[in-house]
């Protein structure tokens, strides 16, 4: 199991080996955490995005981090909410796990991770919050640290309970 921190700031400024970007599945960019790493990170990433060709919801890419501190991102595509019909915390658990089974396969030994689906795509704070950290929590591959990275007080609170339990 990785070692578990919790940060709360902006995402772009954390130095790990890959920071996660919850895209969506044209990995072209957008508003929330996704705009603010594409604006950190230069138009290099646009250009690296491109060349993915998009991704499933559940699924992971990586590119180079370019101007940010991290050296990669890795995009991810988590699920919008559905009022729970659509089994979409199974699929921010996949997230969550893909995400860090790309990082082992590219030598990311720490991992920074947003929370995943909680702004515009409308999953609840708690429940999602409970997945993140327990699907962290099962990875068995090599990855050391894992940082959640938080935009506000309520989820970092949520968090350092979590994680501390
Ligand atoms: N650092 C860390 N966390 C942040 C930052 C930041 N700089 N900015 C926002 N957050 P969201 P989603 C938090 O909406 O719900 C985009 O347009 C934010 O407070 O960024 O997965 C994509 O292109 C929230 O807790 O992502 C997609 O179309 C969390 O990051 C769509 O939004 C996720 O909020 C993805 O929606």
């Amino acid at each position: 199991m990785p070692t578990l921190h919790v940060r709360n700031g902006d995402i772009t400024t954390i130095a790990v080996d890959a920071i996660v970007n919850a895209a969506n599945s044209a990995l072209l960019g957008g508003g929330g955490v996704d705009g603010a790493i594409h604006r950190a990170a230069g138009p290099e990433l646009l250009e690296a995005c491109r060349a993915l060709h998009g991704c499933h919801t559940g699924d992971a890419k990586w590119t180079p981090g370019f101007r940010l501190p991290a050296r990669f991102v890795i995009h991810t595509v988590g699920p919008m909410w559905n009022h729970g019909l659509s089994g979409e915390f199974d699929l921010l658990a996949r997230c969550y796990r893909r995400s860090l089974e790309v990082a082992a396969e590219i030598g990311a030994r720490s991992v920074a991770f947003p929370c995943i689906s909680t702004g515009a795509f409308g999953m609840p704070s708690k429940e999602s919050a409970e997945v993140a950290v327990a699907t962290v929590r099962a990875f068995t591959g090599p990855v050391d640290s894992v940082t959640f990275v938080t935009h506000d007080e309520a989820d970092y609170e949520r968090y350092v309970r979590l994680t501390s339990s």
